[in-house]
């Protein structure tokens, strides 16, 4: 069986989850869930970043422990990813026994290979970003009002202020991989995603890659070096390890079968570290690369940036008070193409649902089941015959499943959403263009069968392909179809169901509920 590992990025305990963290994490689970039902033998990690000094500092103002913080906010995590029909196979914590030594074992290998040695670190850090900053970087970049952002002390990506650090510190020797990972990137077009961002990539490390300080000495909240407990090793490295240490690296049968990672995803902000570190000390540990790493844009709201400082972060909860996670689900994958940024706007969730769910999908629905109770008593008729509108829909039918199928291999997931409403506009044409209640009246009895068939049976097809971005709705639709209350959105397979004519004649479908009830 071909198997596939997806990971989100492991979440920073320091502040509760909000929209962006769900963002990441849907639409793994979205991919997750299409590729059980093509039958890969998949693995799903997501989990959380504990340790570091942002952690340690969230934690000091509130008064707690860093752990006794961490703890708090996983339970957050906890209950929110079932909330959200999410079906990770595990969640990581960096503070576990589990992980901690998979992270001394990474770094024992980084250091038997001869990749880090002992120096002295005196530049800035960006506490909040957990980034190292030179003074030339600073001095580079444009704090605005003719500053730069050395002048003001800012960090140059989140505008916060840097500190400047002086200790001892370990280096990793990230200059040694610069004209490796340009070949690897060259020589693997598909490894960062999308263009725009690998061109960052290469544009970056083309500039040069500088060694990176890979531990601290002036707190303690983290791993410690192995034999060198004054030192603790630098969150990041500690964070990116996670990706194996979920798998139980070093030694387990897990690794073995999952490693490389078909796909990290992650937002823009972290892909120099997934897309230039990780990969340097994947090589350097001598380890596989994984085969992918797509950077996603950026939500704002009402145009800006989600922070805790401006309040309007939005928060899981109270969109989960107002809209059901799989109209959730839905709208943050269909909004916006993957890559790029979005702005959240209810009135845009709205004006989503209402055309293409309430209005398309519920419409197709209702009307089909509605007709087949008027005309048949529910009882699904015979096809004695096909016309070429009816092969034409069937054949739409079967080009959206092979082309959702590569719109998700390229995480296109607007296209793939984009590609299913195609046929649910075509069945909605096909209800119009044979308007089987004028087949009623004329007592056209072998073509009204043949159209409420087909309805039926594209929308069982169309509820198998949406199923992996709304697993309740979709079960919901299941129910009515299929009439039966066992049907499992979670146990699905592609193989077994998306051929067309599963369903027999004499199948009775269930009286249609609406199930997706239009928004005011
Ligand atoms: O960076 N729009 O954790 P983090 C879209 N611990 N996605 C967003 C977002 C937004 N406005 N805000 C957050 C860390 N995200 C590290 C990661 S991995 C080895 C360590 C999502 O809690 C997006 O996936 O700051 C982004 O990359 C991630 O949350 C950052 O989460």
């Amino acid at each position: 069986m071909q198997s596939y590992y997806v990971t989100t990025p492991i979440y920073y305990v320091n502040d509760e989850p909000h929209l962006g963290h769900m963002y990441t994490t849907i639409a793994a689970d979205v991919l997750a869930r299409h590729k059980r039902m093509m039958e890969h033998d998949v693995f799903f990690l997501t989990g959380v970043d504990e340790h570091g000094q942002k952690v340690q500092q969230a934690a000091e103002k509130r008064g707690i422990t860093p752990i006794e913080l961490a703890d708090q906010v996983v339970q957050r995590y906890a209950s929110l990813w079932p909330e959200l029909s999410i079906s990770h196979d595990d969640f990581i914590r960096t503070s576990s026994e589990r992980h901690q030594a998979g992270v001394a074992e990474m770094w024992k290998l980084l250091l038997d290979n001869g990749s880090i040695y002992k120096d002295f670190y005196e530049d800035w850090y960006c506490v909040p970003c957990e980034t190292y900053w030179t003074e030339t970087q600073l001095q580079d970049a444009t704090a605005g009002e003719g500053k730069s952002c050395l002048d003001t002390a800012t960090c140059p990506d989140c505008k916060r202020s840097v500190e400047k650090i002086q200790e001892e510190s370990y280096f990793f020797k990230l200059s040694d991989f610069q004209d490796k990972l340009l070949e690897h990137i060259h020589n693997n077009p598909d490894f960062i995603a999308p263009e725009s961002r690998k061109n960052e990539v290469l544009r970056f490390v083309e500039g040069g890659l500088r060694d990176l300080s890979i531990s601290r000495t002036t707190f303690s909240w983290g791993v410690a070096v192995p034999d060198d407990e004054g030192h603790v090793i630098y969150v990041w490295i500690d964070a990116l390890s996670n990706y194996l240490t979920g798998l139980g690296f070093p030694d387990s049968a897990k690794t073995e079968q999952y490693w490389p990672a078909d796909l990290h995803l992650i937002g823009k902000d972290i892909l120099r570290f997934h897309a230039v570190y990780w990969p340097a000390m994947l090589m350097a540990a001598g380890l596989p690369l994984p085969k992918r790493i797509f950077a996603h844009g950026w939500w704002t709201v009402d145009g800006e940036k989600m922070s805790k400082s401006k309040g309007n972060a939005l928060k899981p909860a109270d969109l989960l008070e107002r809209y059901d996670a799989d109209t959730l689900r839905y709208f943050l994958l269909r909004e916006v193409p993957f890559g790029s940024d979005g702005d959240f706007s209810e009135n845009a969730l709205k004006l989503r649902y209402n055309s293409e769910l309430a209005n398309d999908v519920g419409n197709l629905l209702n009307r089909s089941l509605s007709m087949l109770q008027k005309y048949r008593a529910g009882v699904l008729p015979e096809v004695s015959e096909e016309e070429p509108q009816d092969r034409a829909l069937i054949a739409d039918i079967e080009a959206m499943q092979r082309e959702v199928d590569e719109h998700l291999n390229q995480q296109a997931f607007h296209l793939a959403i984009e590609r299913i409403s195609q046929v649910v506009r075509h069945g909605n044409r096909y209800v119009a263009d044979n308007a089987p209640w004028v087949l009623a009246k004329e007592g056209n009895e072998t073509r009204l069968n043949t159209v409420l068939y087909h309805l039926v049976e594209a929308l069982r097809l169309i509820a198998l392909q949406l199923s992996p971005f709304m697993p309740t709705k979709t079960q919901q639709m299941f129910h009515q179809i299929l009439n039966d209350e066992q049907v499992d959105t979670n146990n699905l397979h592609f193989h077994e169901q998306a051929g067309w004519g599963l369903l027999k004649s004499g199948h009775v479908c269930q009286k249609p509920s609406p199930v997706f009830p239009r928004m005011e």
